[in-house]
């Protein structure tokens, strides 16, 4: 569903915009599904190596990061030329204490670009009390504001990067989202989510897109799917497209991309905390 003038308009000056329509209950349904049959065959839940650059394991979030109705608003934003740098799965149990603190993308990802945007779509109810995300308006401008590494079991986040300034609850804007909704945010937004009190799984997955001539600037070799448009820049590795789930071609590129994308993530932190 394409996004109005307001809507447009609301992204560039807050940096955010929700609820985005995407998939119908029972399409999103079928997705987790799929997901949680894949946990059921492993323990319960996925591991920490398989949360990152996910579309490689899964064919169906392949083909999710090149649907129309994801990418019909990216394009909006960002133009017309789209690669898709990672997807992220981010789940929550009924009960979890896990937590995502206050932060800002930009700071970790080694991206050069400003126009990175993460679409977060909701494969279960993403509520205040299942702690669905919240954003600092208007943090999309400006400088980087200044983090720490607190290193929380609890917290989602690799080495539980913590914004120390420049972040005021009380104009912070909650951004629930009903099963197969999406909200899109710049990544430089700061953002947060709390633990989950509700009665289901908090399940996410988020698309992190950009346009092809972003470049990583961190990492010495990055891959990415180009999923709209022509690359004339070539700056990421073509990703292969997965035949099925776990299909092994790509479990092998995924190996080497997942850890790619670990090496810049976890560059000069004190503590390997393993969770992606
Ligand atoms: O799912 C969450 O609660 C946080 C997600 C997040 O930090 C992100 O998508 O960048």
């Amino acid at each position: 569903m394409a996004l109005n003038t307001e809507q447009i308009e609301q992204f560039n000056r807050d940096g955010y915009v929700y609820p985005i329509e995407v998939l119908d209950r029972d399409e999103a349904g079928a997705l987790r599904r799929r997901l949680e049959a894949q946990e059921g065959k492993q323990g319960g839940r996925l591991e920490p190596g398989q949360r990152s650059k996910s579309h490689l394991l899964f064919k169906w979030l392949d083909d999710l990061i090149r649907d129309k109705r994801i990418l019909d608003p990216v394009e909006q934003l960002i133009g017309p030329n789209i690669l898709c740098w990672n997807t992220i799965f981010w789940i929550k149990d009924i009960g979890s204490e896990s937590f995502v603190s206050w932060h800002q993308d930009t700071r970790y990802w080694g991206l050069s670009s400003d126009q990175v945007v993460t679409a977060w779509l909701a494969l279960s109810p993403a509520s205040i009390e299942s702690g669905c995300m919240r954003v600092m308006p208007g943090t999309h401008e400006g400088a980087v504001l200044p983090h720490e590494d607190r290193y929380d079991q609890a917290n989602m986040l690799t080495r539980g990067q913590e914004i120390t300034a420049g972040v005021d609850d009380k104009r912070a804007v909650y951004m629930p989202l009903e099963v197969g909704e999406m909200s899109i945010h710049n990544y430089r937004l700061a953002h947060a989510s709390g633990p989950n009190h509700a009665p289901d799984r908090r399940i996410g997955v988020s698309m992190h897109f950009m346009p092809t001539d972003t470049r990583q600037i961190v990492g010495s070799w990055d891959s990415a799917a180009l999923v709209r448009g022509s690359d004339s820049y070539g700056n990421f590795t073509p990703t292969p497209v997965p035949a099925a789930d776990f299909d092994a071609e790509a479990m092998a590129f995924h190996a080497r991309a997942a850890e790619a994308v670990r090496e810049v993530l976890y560059v000069d932190a004190a503590v390997n905390t393993q969770k992606l």
